[in-house]
């Protein structure tokens, strides 16, 4: 039996939970009776690409790493078919409780229908907040800053667009670079990383010759909220329900939500790298770009001619590059000459920022995520980032907002070598 019989407050301590060891009540201690609906585990034994493959397989939610292990959240099928499946399975805490206690700041709970973050996490913006800001770019900016949208989510918010570049009213004949935040709902910080690029690249270009080089030179287009539905679902309610889908209704099923990382038009299911169970955090959606969101972000990055493109995710610190639905460095659309420019330029960028470089399926195998679409569709030199912290249990999705500056300001010296490499 190796769901553990130690308090959770001595489990926490053990993880490195400082914080949550500190506070976490002891009403919510572990025992053999209480196996939670969502429960946060450490899966030990998975220690190459292929075993992490057949964690993510039974449907749990990989969330990353921590001292050596995995850290999903799974139910209770899930947790004994890992157990089954020779995997070592230490529950950690009960998903829920843990995110109440990472939400709620006593005495200063939030109002069911408020539109913010928890108390103390103010400093992310909320997707109000957000389009707020990129208006407020514009309006300050209006000679090299132009708002769009690439069309409307499942509960009709936009999908805004900003484009930076000289002469931004005018597609000129300049490299095309995107980046793309929040496709996962509850990956706030990724927001946070498309607003500082905003803002650097506008408010810097009076003043740093630099910026201005790079801004005259491209032209850049943000999507700070790919997924504004599941973001906005995330802080609901004044807690983190932590929310990675989409908010559409699964057809033919109660459930809600698909992944739109796994929801993209090439190799769409074919390797495992996905889930067919409506429930499942990986679930791939009914069809390829099922998803109004990334069937209306897919189709504005058809419309034009990007050459460059980062998505942004957390967590684990990572650069990552396709293919992610297959573990050969080559394959059908990628030649040994391409595997090496993505690994050369991978590399360069995780030098700067000291995450560790890899293929994305030496993580897991994934399929139909966006820069296997972008690079088997499109040719586009396409990366994923996985943000900070390295390491972490479900905490890893919310670093604490003092984190955002330090967090973003991380990844400039990447972002600009992207920039290089789309011209
Ligand atoms: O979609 C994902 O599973 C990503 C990793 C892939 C881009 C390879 N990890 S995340 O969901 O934890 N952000
Ligand atoms: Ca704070
Ligand atoms: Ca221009
Ligand atoms: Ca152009
Ligand atoms: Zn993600």
């Amino acid at each position: 039996m190796s769901i553990t019989r130690r308090s959770w407050r001595a489990i926490a301590a053990a993880a490195g939970l400082a914080l949550l060891a500190a506070t976490a009540p002891s009403a919510v201690a572990q025992t053999d009776q209480q196996v939670p609906e969502r429960g946060l585990y450490h899966v030990r034994g998975a220690d190459d690409a292929a075993k992490r493959t057949a964690v993510a397989r039974t449907g749990v939610d990989v969330a990353g790493t921590e001292n050596g292990a995995l850290t999903v959240v799974a139910n209770p099928a899930q947790a004994a078919t890992l157990r089954a499946n020779g995997f070592t399975v230490d529950q950690i805490g009960d998903f829920d409780a843990l995110l109440k206690q990472r939400s709620v700041v006593p005495g200063q709970a939030r109002s069911a229908q408020a539109d913010e973050f928890p108390s103390g996490d103010e400093k992310y913006h909320t997707y109000t907040e957000t389009t707020a800001e990129l208006k407020q770019v514009v309006a300050d900016h209006g000679d090299i800053a132009q708002l769009s949208s690439a069309g409307k989510s499942y509960e009709g918010r936009d999908l805004n667009v900003l484009k930076i570049s000289d002469n931004a009213a005018t597609d000129e004949d300049e490299p095309e670079v995107l980046f793309t935040c929040n496709q996962h709902a509850r990956e706030h910080l990724t927001t946070e990383m498309c607003l500082h690029i905003a803002q650097r690249f506008t408010d810097g270009y009076a003043s740093d010759p630099k910026i201005k080089e790079m801004v005259d030179g491209r032209e850049i287009y943000l999507i700070p909220n790919v997924n504004p539905d599941g973001s906005e679902y995330d802080i609901s309610g004044g807690e983190y329900q932590g929310w990675r889908k989409t908010r559409q209704p699964v057809p033919g099923s109660s459930e809600i939500g698909t992944d739109p990382n796994r929801n993209w038009d090439y190799q769409w299911g074919c390797c495992g790298g996905s889930s067919d169970q409506p429930g499942d955090e990986d679930y791939r959606g009914p069809s390829a770009f099922s998803e109004p969101e990334t069937k209306a972000v897919a189709d504005f990055i058809s419309s034009r001619k990007f050459t460059a493109h980062i998505d942004f995710h957390t967590f684990s610190e990572l650069v990552l590059w396709p293919y992610g639905f297959t573990e050969d460095d080559t394959a059908e659309g990628m030649t040994a000459e391409e595997a090496k420019r993505f690994q050369d330029v991978g590399k360069e960028m995780a030098g700067t920022n000291g995450y560790t470089p890899e293929q994305s399926s030496d993580l897991y195998i994934t399929d139909g995520d966006v820069n296997d679409w972008a690079w088997g569709k499109h040719k586009i030199l396409s990366y994923t980032f996985e943000m900070y912290p390295k390491s972490g249990g479900i905490d890893g999705f919310y670093p604490p907002d003092e984190q955002i500056e330090e967090q973003t300001t991380r990844n400039d010296q990447a972002v600009d070598i992207l920039l290089r490499e789309a011209g």
